[in-house]
C-alpha cells in the first residue's frame, strides 16, 4: 500500500497539529537529494486522515519529479490541510502551519495549492521564511498562472515538432479544455502563434470572457465533445483525470498538452495513447512553470529570468520525446526515467563533502 511512508521512499512526514487554531496538517518531504522539498499546501476537507496522508505522500514525491524536470535546485514536497478551506481557515490557524513550517528550518519550502492563495502565503510569511508563492507587494511572484500557461506553450511547439517537424502551433486545431487562469493565457499564446482554438468551460464568466477576447475562438459543449471535435492538440486545462479509457478511445488529436495535473486517470492510459500514436507530453513535465515562477522569489523575484527558465520546458520536452523514442517507451516513462537520473546524479554530489 502506498500508505505507508516506509515503503514509498520518503524522507520525512510531518503530522502537526495545533488544537487551539483547529490546525491539523501532514507536510511531506520525499526528498531533498537536489535541495529544499519545495510544494504547495492543499487545504481540503479530505473524508479522513488516511486520505489526508495517502494524498501528501502521492503529491510530495510528483513534486520532486517535477522540480528535478524544470531544473531547479530544488526536492519535492507538499503539505495537505486537513479542514474546509471556507470555514477553518483563519489568521492563527494559518500562522500555526508557518510555525511548523519554520521549524523544519528550511528543508521544505511551501507555496498555493488548491484551497491556498496568495493572500494566505503572506499570512504564513509572518511565522516562516520558507514560503514562496506570496503577493507581488511582499515581494512574491504573484499569479503563477501566467508562467504555467508559457511553459505549457512551449511544451506544445515541442510536441508538435515532434510530430509535424515545425516547433509552431500555426494552421494547427488546438482545444483547450478549461478557460481558468492557466486556460485564458494558453489561448492568447496560440491564437499569437496562428493556431486555430477550439474550447469549452462549465463557467459562463469564462465563456463571456473568451466571446468577447477572441470572438474566433470555436465554441463546444463540454470535455466528451472536445475529446469527439476534429482537433489537432488536446489542451487539458481543467481538471485531473481528463484522460480516462472511454476518452483515449475516441480522441482525435495527435497530441495531448496541458496545464492540468494528473491527466492520466490511472497508469495504463499513457500506454494506451501510445498505441493508438497520440503523442502525450507529460503533465508535469509541460505545466512545471508554476513551480519556476514561484521558485524564483527564493532568490528574490525576477519575472525575466523566471521566463528563460519556463522557456527551457521547451528542451526539456523535446528530451524526453526523443528519449522516448529512443528506449521505446511512452513519453510519460521516460519523463519518470530522466528525472530519476537528475536526482541521482546531482543528488550524489551533495553528499561528497
Ligand atoms: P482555474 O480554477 O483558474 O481554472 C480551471 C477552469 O476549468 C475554470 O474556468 C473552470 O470553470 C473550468 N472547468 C472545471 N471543470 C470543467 C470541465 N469539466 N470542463 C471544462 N472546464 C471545466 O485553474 P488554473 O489555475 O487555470 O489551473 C488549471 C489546471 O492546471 C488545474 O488542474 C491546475 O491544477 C493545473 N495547474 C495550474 C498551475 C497554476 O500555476 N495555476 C500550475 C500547475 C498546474
Ligand atoms: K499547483
Amino acid at each position: 500500500s502506498t500508505e505507508d511512508p516506509d515503503s514509498t521512499g520518503h524522507e520525512q512526514v510531518v503530522f502537526c497539529q495545533d488544537k487551539q487554531s483547529g490546525l491539523k496538517a501532514i507536510i511531506g518531504i520525499y526528498s531533498t537529494a537536489l535541495g529544499p522539498a519545495l510544494g504547495g499546501t492543499r487545504f481540503y476537507p479530505y473524508a479522513s486522515e488516511a486520505d489526508a496522508l495517502h494524498d501528501v505522500l502521492d503529491l510530495s514525491r510528483g513534486m520532486a519529479y517535477k522540480n528535478a524536470l524544470a531544473g531547479l535546485d530544488l526536492g519535492g514536497g507538499k503539505a495537505v490541510i486537513w479542514g474546509d478551506p471556507e470555514k477553518d481557515k483563519s489568521e492563527s490557524l494559518l500562522r500555526a502551519y508557518g510555525r511548523f513550517v519554520q521549524s523544519l528550518g528550511g528543508r521544505y519550502y511551501t507555496a498555493c495549492d488548491v484551497g491556498t492563495y496568495v493572500a494566505d502565503m503572506d499570512v504564513v510569511a509572518r511565522e516562516t521564511r520558507f514560503v514562496t508563492g506570496r503577493s507581488v507587494e511582499h515581494g512574491g511572484a504573484g499569479d503563477s498562472s501566467v508562467l504555467t500557461a508559457w511553459g505549457v506553450f512551449q511544451g506544445m511547439r515541442a510536441a508538435a515538432e515532434h510530430v509535424w517537424g515545425s516547433p509552431t502551433l500555426a494552421g494547427r486545431r488546438v482545444g483547450v479544455s478549461g478557460l481558468g487562469k492557466v486556460g485564458k493565457h494558453l489561448t492568447a499564446h496560440l491564437i499569437e502563434d496562428g493556431a486555430s482554438v477550439v474550447a469549452t468551460d462549465v463557467d459562463q464568466r469564462a465563456i463571456d470572457w473568451v466571446r468577447e477576447a477572441y470572438p474566433q475562438v470555436d465554441l463546444v459543449d463540454d470535455a466528451a465533445a472536445m475529446v469527439a471535435a476534429d482537433i489537432d492538440v488536446y489542451a487539458p486545462c481543467a481538471l485531473g483525470g481528463a484522460l480516462a479509457d472511454d476518452t483515449v478511445s475516441v480522441l482525435r488529436a495527435k497530441v495531448v498538452a496541458g496545464a492540468a495535473n494528473n491527466q492520466l486517470a490511472h497508469p495504463g492510459i499513457e500506454k494506451q495513447l501510445a498505441d493508438r500514436g497520440v503523442l502525450y507530453a507529460p503533465d508535469y513535465v509541460v505545466n512545471a512553470g508554476g513551480v519556476i515562477q514561484v521558485a524564483d522569489e527564493i532568490e528574490g523575484f525576477n519575472f525575466e529570468r523566471a521566463k528563460l527558465r519556463a522557456t527551457r520546458i521547451y528542451d526539456t520536452t523535446r528530451e524526453i520525446l526523443r528519449l522516448a523514442d529512443a528506449e521505446g517507451v511512452p513519453p510519460a516513462v521516460a519523463a519518470d526515467r530522466l528525472a530519476e537520473r537528475r536526482m541521482a546524479e546531482i543528488g550524489r554530489l551533495r553528499t561528497i563533502h
